[in-house]
């Protein structure tokens, strides 16, 4: 896109944001549910789309541009992004990165439009930060698999057309070696979906488990049509996926930054404001800091995946950094609100809720660190 068409598209989801999404957080908090009429306009702008290439109706966005958008629409609440967010992200970009000329044009189209909704199946009861340890089984039967096991806590599952897979092709491979990533419709005889989740927070955001019994699939839906490489499908899906997170991280960041600062300067106790009081500046400063500290390594981690480098340990870092420095941001804004920052009808203490799951999802903190320790010995012992 270019500079001018693009400032345009976020300007427009600027409004969206303070027009129509900020003003129903109470209806979503309140219902566990986004409402249609939401819904229908986040499809309409085509956000469903973002980084689907052009050719297949999608908008085409850069890493950089998706994270710019995404930090837009993460100063509402971040339920409205999980809504588009495992077709923007983890859901489909298995396909964009190593999917077939058919399988490409088969599935993109409809996650352009957000007439298709996808959904990322890799986390099991017994396997999750050890992801490589899944024990989904698909034994090869004819020119057919035959899919048995369950997925956890699987985002939009019951939302969704269709599911990026991850299961054991090789039943006697242990470890990474023997998994495939299949493209799995929703609508496949032998899928059950499980209760929904009742969660801490992301109200309206859905999760459960998927529950695959004697699924068949053709081994035409294997990602890339060649078995076993399904894990690292999944690893550089994580790895742009960790970026899209950090940008979460950030626009929410902006919003818990903002309403720190204007409670901070309407609020008086001791006859003056508090945003005169030192100790809360310190809290202000801090965050401010925080929230610098993570557009600026989003800034040279998104353009670096863009400009085709393999940046795992850094979208590691930055996921690491930013959802670790969002909960501090938001622990503050608990404490400048003070009593009022544990009441619910100031939305701190939901956002201090929703913004807890960014430290755990996509890879929690503790295994960003194992990613990155691991990178820097590799490299070290390759120098
Ligand atoms: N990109 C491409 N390939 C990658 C990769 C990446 N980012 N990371 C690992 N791989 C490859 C490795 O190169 C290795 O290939 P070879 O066997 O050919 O050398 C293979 O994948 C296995 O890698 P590794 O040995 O590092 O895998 P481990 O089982 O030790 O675990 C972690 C790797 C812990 C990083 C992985 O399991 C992980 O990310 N876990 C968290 C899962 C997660 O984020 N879950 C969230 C649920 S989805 S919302």
């Amino acid at each position: 896109m270019d500079t001018e068409t693009f400032d345009l598209f976020r300007d427009t989801v600027r409004r969206l944001v303070d027009e129509r999404l900020i003003p129903a957080e109470d209806e979503v908090e309140e219902t566990d549910n986004i409402p249609a009429r939401i819904a229908d306009q986040i499809r309409e702008m085509g956000l469903f789309g973002l980084s689907v290439p052009e050719e297949f109706g999608g908008l085409g966005c850069t890493m950089s541009e998706e994270a710019a958008i995404i930090r837009e629409l993460c100063r509402a609440a971040i339920v409205y992004r999980s809504l588009i967010g495992t077709t923007v992200g983890i859901g489909s970009q298995g396909i964009v990165m190593d999917g077939t000329d058919e399988q490409k044009a088969e599935w993109l189209p409809k996650f352009a439009t957000g007439e298709a909704i996808a959904s990322f199946a890799l986390t099991e009861p017994e396997a999750g930060s050890d992801a490589g340890s899944l024990r989904t089984t698909a034994i090869r039967e004819g020119d057919s698999y035959r899919i048995n096991g369950t997925k956890r806590y699987i985002t939009n599952a019951p939302r969704a057309s269709v599911f990026t897979l991850m299961a054991r092709t090789e039943p006697d491979v242990k470890g990474s070696a023997g998994i495939s990533a299949f493209i799995l419709p929703a609508d496949t005889p032998g899928i059950t979906l499980g209760k929904p989740d009742k969660k801490m927070g992301q109200k309206g955001a859905v999760t459960c488990d998927v529950i695959l019994d004697d699924v068949v699939l053709p081994a035409s839906a294997i990602i890339g049509g060649v078995p076993g490489r399904g894990f690292k499908t999944a690893m550089k899906v994580l790895d742009r996926g960790r970026i899209h997170i950090a940008a979460v991280a950030l626009g929410m960041a902006d919003r818990l930054l903002g309403m720190s600062l204007e409670y901070a300067m309407e609020r008086k106790q001791f006859g003056q404001r508090i945003a005169d009081f030192q100790l809360v500046q310190a809290m202000l400063a801090d965050s401010k800091v925080d929230l610098l500290t993570i557009e600026a390594l989003m800034r040279s981690v998104a353009a670096r995946f863009d400009a085709g480098e393999k940046v795992s340990l850094e979208c590691s870092a930055l996921k690491y950094h930013a959802s670790e420095a969002v909960g501090r941001i938001a622990d503050r804004a608990v404490q400048i609100f003070g009593g009022a920052g544990y009441m619910a009808e100031y939305k701190v203490e939901r956002f201090y809720r929703d913004v807890r799951l960014l430290r755990i999802y996509e890879g929690t903190s503790q295994i960003q660190q194992t990613i990155i320790a691991k990178n820097m010995i590799r490299a070290a012992e390759a120098a």
